[in-house]
């Protein structure tokens, strides 16, 4: 309860700073966006993880309100550091499972990106494998917020469900393959079997697949083996508050 009401408090007063971390395509090194993550800038308690707060806002429908702040900052900023005159990324945002279920959660996107004048190109919705495989109505959720040209990512994939055909009926651009399959991938053969088999799908099914986790060199080269040609992690860059990640824009070309 405790936690709760702060929370309500953190929200009414926007106490949340943006997180960014790198994408990267893995053969060139080129930058090819950056995934939006949240953290609460707590006056006494300092920086609070998501872990701590989203399932929270998630229990108490906090989220709706928090997710559009989140989603709102994020297409704000990415907007400035376009009109800034850094090349154009597109922004990952983070949406969870109470938020997909939102009656007007297209509308809310439309209004931001119409607010905030960036273009749906420039924006991308990751979800949560689990939560798409237990949604019925999420084909017809994910369709209307392509339709808005807005791009969407299955994040976490390869833990959610034991087959994947289901994804030929989804919507969307990107398999994220979740970080288990990196984390071992350079010395471990069932889990290259594994990426190379989700990379085949995403070649049939027209998707892009980038792999989550990269921390190591070796695990580039193992992804590469296995035609995944697009990371983010520690191995590029942690998340990093803007200022930071402007001064990793300004390096990184
Ligand atoms: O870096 P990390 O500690 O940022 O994130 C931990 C978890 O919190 C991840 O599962 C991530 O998807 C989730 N998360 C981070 N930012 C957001 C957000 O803006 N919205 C939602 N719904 N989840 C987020
Ligand atoms: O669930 P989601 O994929 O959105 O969450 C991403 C989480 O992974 C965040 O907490 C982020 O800080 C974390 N993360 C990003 N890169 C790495 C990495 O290279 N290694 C590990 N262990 N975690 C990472
Ligand atoms: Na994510
Ligand atoms: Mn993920």
């Amino acid at each position: 309860i405790l936690m709760e009401n702060e929370l309500r408090k953190a929200i009414a007063q926007g106490h949340f700073e943006i997180y960014y971390q790198p994408k990267k395509d893995l053969s060139t090194g080129k930058l090819t966006g950056m995934e939006a993550l949240v953290r609460w800038i707590h006056p006494e308690l300092g920086i609070i993880p998501p872990n701590r707060f989203i399932p929270i806002a998630e229990e108490t429908g906090m989220i709706i309100e928090l997710g559009e702040w989140i989603l709102r900052h994020a297409c704000q900023q990415n907007k400035r550091w376009q009109d800034e005159g850094f090349p154009p990324l597109k922004v990952s945002v983070n949406l969870s499972a109470r938020q997909l279920h939102q009656k007007n959660l297209v509308e809310v996107i439309q209004t931001v990106l119409k607010e905030t004048g960036l273009d749906a190109q420039w924006l991308e919705l990751e979800i949560t494998e689990s939560v798409l495989v237990k949604l019925e109505e999420a084909i017809e959720i994910l369709q209307a917020i392509r339709d808005s040209g807005v791009q969407i990512s299955i994040d976490d994939f390869g833990t959610g469900y034991n087959s994947f055909s289901y994804i030929k009926h989804l919507p969307i651009d990107t398999i994220k393959i979740d970080a288990s399959f990196i984390q071992d991938i350079h010395q471990n053969q069932e889990s290259q079997a594994i990426v190379k088999a989700i990379v085949t799908i995403a070649e049939s099914l027209n998707l892009n697949v980038i792999a989550e986790g990269v921390e190591l060199l070796d695990q580039v080269a193992a992804l590469s083996e296995n035609g995944c040609d697009q990371g983010q992690g520690y191995l590029f860059s942690k998340p990093l508050p803007t200022g930071d990640f402007e001064q990793y824009l300004l390096s990184a070309h």
